[in-house]
């Protein structure tokens, strides 16, 4: 942040209730139905999220935080000097904070983060901690085009900070969109910094997505919760239940929200029937292998220019270029 002491100006695109409801009528009208998991993130969903990140079975953000705080020399120096820094999904700003640490004179930092709440208290808090880095936060869902603020000082190039595996919440043709558009946001010269989490024993990434103090359960339920408050629906959260397998074909944790009865849901004056035992798809997290997130990037004309595995192989950072 500046020396002066104004706070960062927000960029407020934040969906309105209209792009929720036209997003939840479309999933809901599907077969099987679903619901998207950007949604998950309302304030309590963020916070319930942070909780779930200190779960004892959940290892993602644990070995990706050793993992940049181990690897930041040589992170700096594969990204060079001087970076415009374009985080999507920047939640509670963690990660942001060692990278940031680790790099060469960062010029600017943009979080475009869809929980208004998390965006505000990381930004607050990052643009008290680094003086030189001009904090310009985006509140929006990064799955559409957003407008990038341009910093007062020059960048070399911009760097897109995508950790978490946040992309493996996304479809195949989904992330091909999203690789397109950060290899657009990237330019000729810039990289992508992006976190994967690999394949390993399926016993070991199902109770990452099944903590046993239920915090996952509780985040998964609070969509519908968020729901209701937003658009007016009236789902009876005790009604569903939080379900999450992974599927080893597709290599992906697949959570669902099951009816436990027979029921209807209103949305905006729309019925929908819930038959007993109906599973409403509403996350996916897709889990990598090495030669699998190549060829995805590989197709949207990327490649993976440097790799950070942790020791055991769970969890990947990979730079990617043009
Ligand atoms: C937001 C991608 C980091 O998919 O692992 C955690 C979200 N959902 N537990 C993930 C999530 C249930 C998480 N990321």
């Amino acid at each position: 942040g500046s020396r002066v002491n104004a706070a960062p100006e927000l960029t407020d695109l934040h969906p309105t209730p209209d792009d929720i409801l036209g997003d939840v009528l479309a999933g809901l009208s599907q077969s099987p139905k679903r619901l998207p998991s950007k949604y998950f993130y309302d304030r309590r969903g963020s916070e319930l999220f942070e909780q779930i990140t200190r779960q004892p079975e959940y290892y993602p953000t644990r070995i990706e935080l050793q993992l940049l705080a181990d690897s930041a020399a040589e992170i700096s120096a594969a990204v060079g000097p001087r970076a415009h820094v374009v985080e999507y999904g920047s939640g509670s700003g963690r990660k942001t904070r060692l990278l940031l640490d680790a790099l060469d004179d960062p010029v600017a930092y943009t979080p475009i983060e869809i929980s208004r709440s998390a965006l505000l208290a990381s930004v607050e808090r990052l643009d008290r901690e680094f003086d030189d880095v001009e904090v310009l936060p985006v509140c929006a869902d990064f799955t559409h085009p957003v407008p990038l603020p341009r910093p007062a000082r020059k960048a070399e190039h911009a760097l897109v900070f995508f950790p978490g595996s946040t992309l493996g919440n996304f479809t195949h043709a989904e992330s091909l969109r999203l690789l397109r558009a950060m290899r657009e946001t990237m330019g000729e010269r810039g990289g992508a910094l992006v976190g994967i989490d690999l394949q390993k024993s399926p016993e070991v990434i199902e109770a990452a997505y099944n903590d046993a103090a239920g915090i996952t359960a509780a985040f998964t339920l609070n969509l519908l919760a968020r729901l209701n408050n937003d658009i007016g629906s009236d789902f009876d959260l005790d009604g569903f239940e939080h379900r999450a397998v992974y599927a080893r074909e597709a290599g992906r944790i697949e959570t669902f929200l099951v009816s436990r009865r027979a029921q209807d849901v209103v949305v905006d004056g729309h019925r929908f029937h819930f038959d007993e035992g109906e599973a409403m798809q509403v996350e996916y997290s897709h889990k990598y292998t090495d030669a699998g997130f190549a060829a995805l990037v590989a197709e949207a004309g990327l490649r993976v220019a440097q790799r950070w595995n942790d020791p055991r192989d769970w969890f990947g950072l990979r730079l990617l270029r043009r």
